[in-house]
């Protein structure tokens, strides 16, 4: 059996492509997502396909879980795993830190990283919008989650820099989320547009540095440019969580970073300014309409 434990975006796609080759899935969601889920998932943008699924509104037994929810849901989630055998459990998460709360409730965690693109057009509804690389670490368990996901047709990299990954990934999110989720753009006009270009350069610049004294050469702003010009018309997600008047992933990402930066003494302060706008964003959503800073796992 192959749970999925928060089937936003990224968890609906991978447990519709995991069921599409054969395998047992179930879905673990909550409130519009779990009925439209009850009813069926159906997957637009590079395929079309529409699935009867098992979704529930608790964690089950599992053989390998992928842990998908939003990054500020970890510990609650990952508690409610603790009461059942989750397997392996696989997290693809945006952000800094999510392994380690993980670990503090569950035994076998694997950490991956993804470049998958996929949005929820609509509750029980997910756009497939870009083939990727899913990338695990070099460990016993991570071998299995690559064989299951091969089998689905995944891309998969087992590499032996995962952390590098991970940092890589929070630092070109870093520049593209906050920016998009600001100005209301899809990603490609962060660096198309001359104005937040030169933000965008020095956002990467601090976490370039950052990588520097992690002890890691990265080119934070060719990433940024790579993966801006790749995904040019997507909304990114920080950018879909402030549309639908939700919380946003900020404060592991940017606010992570921001806090890793002041232990090694590198500037933040496009990062700083950048995490306390889209707080205040959040506080703002906050205000008009409390109930809906709820999630969906
Ligand atoms: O990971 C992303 C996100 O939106 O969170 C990017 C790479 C920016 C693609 O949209």
């Amino acid at each position: 059996m192959i749970q999925i434990m928060g089937a936003g975006a990224l968890g609906s796609l991978i447990g519709g492509l995991l069921q599409m080759s054969g395998k047992d899935v179930v879905f673990v969601a909550r409130g519009k997502q779990l009925e439209a889920l009850r009813k069926k998932l159906v997957i637009t943008g590079l395929i079309h396909a529409e699935l009867s699924v098992k979704a529930v509104e608790k964690p089950v037994n599992a053989d390998v879980t992928f842990f998908t929810v939003k990054a500020y849901d970890s510990n609650v989630a990952a508690k409610a795993l603790s009461e059942v055998d989750p397997g392996i459990v696989c997290t693809l998460q945006n952000g800094i830190g999510v392994e380690d709360i993980l670990r503090k409730h569950v035994k076998r965690v694997v950490r991956g990283v993804t470049s998958y693109g996929a949005n929820l057009a609509d509750y029980g509804k997910v756009v497939y919008a870009g083939k990727g690389v899913v990338y695990l670490p070099k460990q016993n368990d991570a071998e299995i989650v690559a064989n299951v996901l091969r089998d689905a047709g995944f891309s998969v990299e087992i590499v032996d820099d995962i952390e590098f990954r991970v940092w890589a990934k929070a630092i070109v999110n870093s520049v593209i989320n906050p920016l998009t989720a600001i100005c209301r753009v899809s990603n490609g006009f962060v660096v198309e547009n001359e104005n937040l270009r030169k933000i965008a350069e020095r956002v990467a610049k601090e976490g370039e540095m950052l990588m520097r004294k992690l002890g890691y050469e990265f080119n934070a702003f060719d990433e940024v440019l790579k993966v801006a010009k790749m995904t040019a018309k997507n909304k990114s997600s920080m950018l879909q969580d402030v549309l639908r008047g939700k919380r946003t992933e900020v404060d592991f990402i940017n606010g992570a970073i921001v806090e890793k930066c002041k232990e090694m003494g590198v500037d933040c302060i496009y990062n700083e300014i950048l995490w306390k706008i889209v707080k205040g964003i959040e506080d703002g959503i906050a205000l008009r309409d409390p109930d809906l800073r709820t999630t969906d796992f």
